[in-house]
């Protein structure tokens, strides 16, 4: 079975990229990554930096997540990331999504040993 790390790392890591306000991306990325399948995921984002990187988060700021649990990290920097947003009129199985590019701190959930990143919380 797929570990949390691995889905954190499948649904939200696109290191070798950095998508030129190029429209189709969550199009594509969204249905490659598999958050297209049985329903369409509403919000994703995929961040553009290496996973030594993201994976260094969870030693950085720790704060309380959106559930109210304890185990969430902001990162010092700014990271390059793009949000993928399903668009008003979209319906399964046709997953359209909007592309934005951004460039935010980003706040994600860590669990385990090794503490590695299994859910992205925010950006801000
Ligand atoms: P999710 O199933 O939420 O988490 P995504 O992050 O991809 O998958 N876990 C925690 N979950 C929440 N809070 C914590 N403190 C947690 N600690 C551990 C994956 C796994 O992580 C575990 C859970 O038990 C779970 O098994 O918000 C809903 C989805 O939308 C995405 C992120 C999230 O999915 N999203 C939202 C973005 O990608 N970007 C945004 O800006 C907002």
């Amino acid at each position: 079975k797929e570990s949390g790390a691995r889905k954190f790392q499948r649904q939200h890591m696109d290191p070798d990229s950095n998508p030129s306000n190029n429209s189709t991306y969550c199009n594509q990325m969204m249905r490659r990554r598999k958050m297209t399948e049985g329903r369409c995921k509403p919000v994703n984002t995929f961040v553009h930096e290496p996973l030594v990187d993201v994976q260094a988060i969870c030693l950085q700021g720790n704060i309380t997540c959106k559930n109210g649990h304890s185990n969430c990290h902001k990162s010092s920097s700014s990271m390059h990331i793009t949000e993928c947003r399903l668009t008003n009129g979209s319906r399964y199985p046709n997953c359209a999504y909007h592309t934005n590019q951004k460039e935010k701190q980003i706040i994600v959930a860590c669990e385990g040993n090794p503490y590695v990143p299994v859910h992205f919380d925010a950006s801000v």
